[in-house]
C-alpha cells in the first residue's frame, strides 16, 4: 500500500482562547510573522445523566429482546434503530451499512455532522453489539452511549468544527471486529485517506475501573493524557489492546488511532488500586462477557470521566484552527566543522518576549559527510543544552537536514541562542549551512 500522506493529528498546544497577533518589527537577520497560537474551542461537560439514560434504553432493548443485543439478534437491530433515530432528530446525516457474517445480517451505523473540512475527518466510534450471554451494558453500551451523547452535544452546540466530524457504531465486534473491518475495507482508498484519526471507546465504565489510554497515535494519546492530567487522574498505557477492538481495523489501514479503556477480565493490582481506588485482586469488570453485564455493572465516575474525555478530544482536535508559524530567526552564515572539533553558530532573538514555546522548532541544515560523526545541541540563552542529535557509528549517510521540536517553555525567548555542533569521530568534515528557530 503506498505510504499514506502524513495525516498526523495536530492538537492545540494548550487550549488557547486568545489569538496572539502582535506583528513583530523585522530585525536584520530575521523574518517575522504574527505571534503563533493554536486555537481550540473548550468542550462542554457531557451530562452523566444523559449517558446513563442511553444505557437504560439499551438495557430495556435487551430485556425486550431475549436478554441480549448480539449480532444477528433482534436486540442488535433495535439498538441500531434507537441510536439512528436520535441522531436523525439531532441533524446528523446517517447511513446504515449492512454486512453478512455467519449467515446473519449485521449493521454499522455511520453519522456525519454536516460541515468541517471534508479532507480532514475526525471519527469516533464504539461497537454496539453485545455477546449473546447478556445485555453488554459496559461492553459496550458504555462506549456506544458516550459516543452518542458526545455527538448529541455537538448538535446542541451547533458546533462548526474545522475538521469534519463522523461517528460510528459497529456490529459484530465480538465476533472479530467484523463490522469495523467491513467499513474500513469497503471504504474507497480516497475516502480512507481523509480520515485524520479514529478514536475508539470499548468498555469505558468498568465497575472496578482503571484509566487506560491507547498509545498508538501520539497526538491522540496526548489529548487524552492531558485531559486526565487536568483531572489529576493518573493514566496507564493500554497494553492488552492491540488488535482487541475496532481501532485495529483502522490502524491496519494506516489511520492514526487512539482511545480509552477501563479494563476487562484482568485483575486490578495493588498499585493500581492505590492510584485509582477500587479493589485490588479482582477484575476491572467481573461481569465481562457475562449475563451480569447490566446497568448495575457500571462505574458512574468512569463513565462520566470518559464521556467528558471523548468530548475534550473531539472539540480540541475537531475545532483546532491551525495558524501560520510564529516568528522565526535564521542564521545563514556558513560555519566550518573541522574534524574532532566543536563549533557554535549564534542567533539573536529579540522582540518575542516571555517564554519560548513547548514546541520550539529548530531547523538545521548541515553539510557533512558521514553525519554519524555529529552531536548537535541547541543552547538556550542561559546556556541550557537541549540535545537535538546524538552521534552514531552506523549512520553513514551524508548531511543533516532536519527540524527538531524542543520543549523550551522554561527558557526566556529573547537572547542569544546557539547551535552547537561537535564532530566526535575522525575523518569526514563539513559545515553548518544554515539554521532557523521558529517560535
Ligand atoms: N475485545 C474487547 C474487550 C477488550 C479487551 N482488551 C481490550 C483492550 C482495549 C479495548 C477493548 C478491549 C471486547 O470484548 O469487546
Ligand atoms: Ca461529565
Ligand atoms: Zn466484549
Ligand atoms: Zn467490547
Amino acid at each position: 500500500m503506498p505510504p499514506r500522506r502524513a495525516h498526523r493529528l495536530r492538537t492545540a498546544a494548550g487550549t488557547v482562547t486568545v489569538l496572539a497577533a502582535a506583528l513583530l518589527v523585522p530585525t536584520a537577520d530575521a523574518s517575522v510573522a504574527a505571534a503563533p497560537a493554536a486555537l481550540a474551542v473548550p468542550a462542554p461537560d457531557i451530562p452523566l445523566a444523559n449517558v446513563k439514560a442511553h444505557l437504560a434504553d439499551l438495557q430495556a432493548i435487551a430485556n425486550a429482546n431475549g436478554g441480549n443485543r448480539a449480532h444477528g439478534k433482534p436486540g442488535y437491530k433495535a439498538s441500531i434503530d434507537h441510536i439512528k433515530a436520535k441522531l436523525d432528530a439531532a441533524g446528523y446525516t446517517t447511513a446504515v451499512q449492512q454486512f453478512t457474517y455467519n449467515g446473519l445480517t449485521g449493521y454499522n451505523l455511520i453519522a456525519d455532522w454536516p460541515g468541517g473540512d471534508p479532507g480532514q475527518v475526525l471519527m469516533s466510534g464504539a461497537h454496539l453489539d453485545s455477546v449473546a450471554s447478556g445485555a453488554g451494558i459496559n461492553d459496550n453500551g458504555s462506549g456506544s452511549a458516550a459516543v452518542l451523547e458526545t455527538a448529541l452535544a455537538v448538535s446542541r452546540a451547533a458546533l462548526q468544527p474545522t475538521k469534519h466530524l463522523r461517528f460510528g457504531w459497529w456490529g459484530a465486534e465480538e465476533l472479530g471486529l467484523v463490522g469495523s473491518k467491513h467499513y474500513v475495507n469497503t471504504l474507497p482508498t480516497t475516502e480512507r485517506a481523509k480520515i485524520a484519526g479514529y478514536v475508539n471507546l470499548d468498555m469505558v465504565a468498568s465497575p472496578n475501573p482503571g484509566y487506560f489510554v491507547y498509545d498508538d497515535d501520539p497526538a491522540l494519546e496526548k489529548v487524552f493524557k492531558d485531559y486526565y492530567a487536568g483531572l489529576g487522574v493518573p493514566t496507564e498505557i493500554e497494553t492488552e489492546g492491540d488488535g482487541r477492538s475496532d481501532h485495529a481495523s483502522f490502524k491496519n489501514a494506516g489511520i492514526p488511532v487512539g482511545g480509552l479503556f477501563t479494563g476487562a477480565s484482568r485483575l486490578k493490582t495493588s498499585a493500581q488500586a492505590q492510584k485509582w481506588g477500587g479493589t485490588a485482586g479482582i477484575a476491572f469488570d467481573r461481569c465481562y462477557h457475562s449475563s451480569c453485564d447490566t446497568s448495575a455493572n457500571i462505574s458512574d465516575t468512569a463513565l462520566d470521566r470518559n464521556s467528558d474525555a471523548l468530548a475534550h478530544a473531539v472539540w480540541t482536535i475537531g475545532t483546532e484552527v491551525a495558524l501560520p508559524p510564529g516568528p522565526s530567526f535564521e542564521n545563514t552564515t556558513d560555519v566550518t566543522v573541522p574534524d574532532n572539533t566543536t563549533v557554535t553558530s549564534p542567533i539573536t532573538v529579540s522582540g518575542v518576549g516571555g517564554s519560548a514555546p513547548a514546541t520550539l522548532k529548530a531547523a538545521v541544515d548541515i553539510k557533512h559527510t558521514w553525519r554519524g560523526d555529529l552531536v548537535i545541541d541547541l543552547l538556550a540563552p542561559d546556556g541550557t543544552a537541549y540535545r537535538l542529535k546524538n552521534s552514531s557509528s552506523s549512520d553513514s549517510a551524508d548531511n543533516v537536514l532536519a527540524t527538531y521540536t524542543v520543549n523550551a517553555s522554561s527558557e526566556a525567548a529573547d537572547g542569544v541562542w546557539k547551535l552547537r555542533v561537535q564532530d566526535v569521530a575522525t575523518y569526514d568534515t563539513g559545515y553548518i549551512d544554515s539554521w532557523k528557530l521558529t517560535f
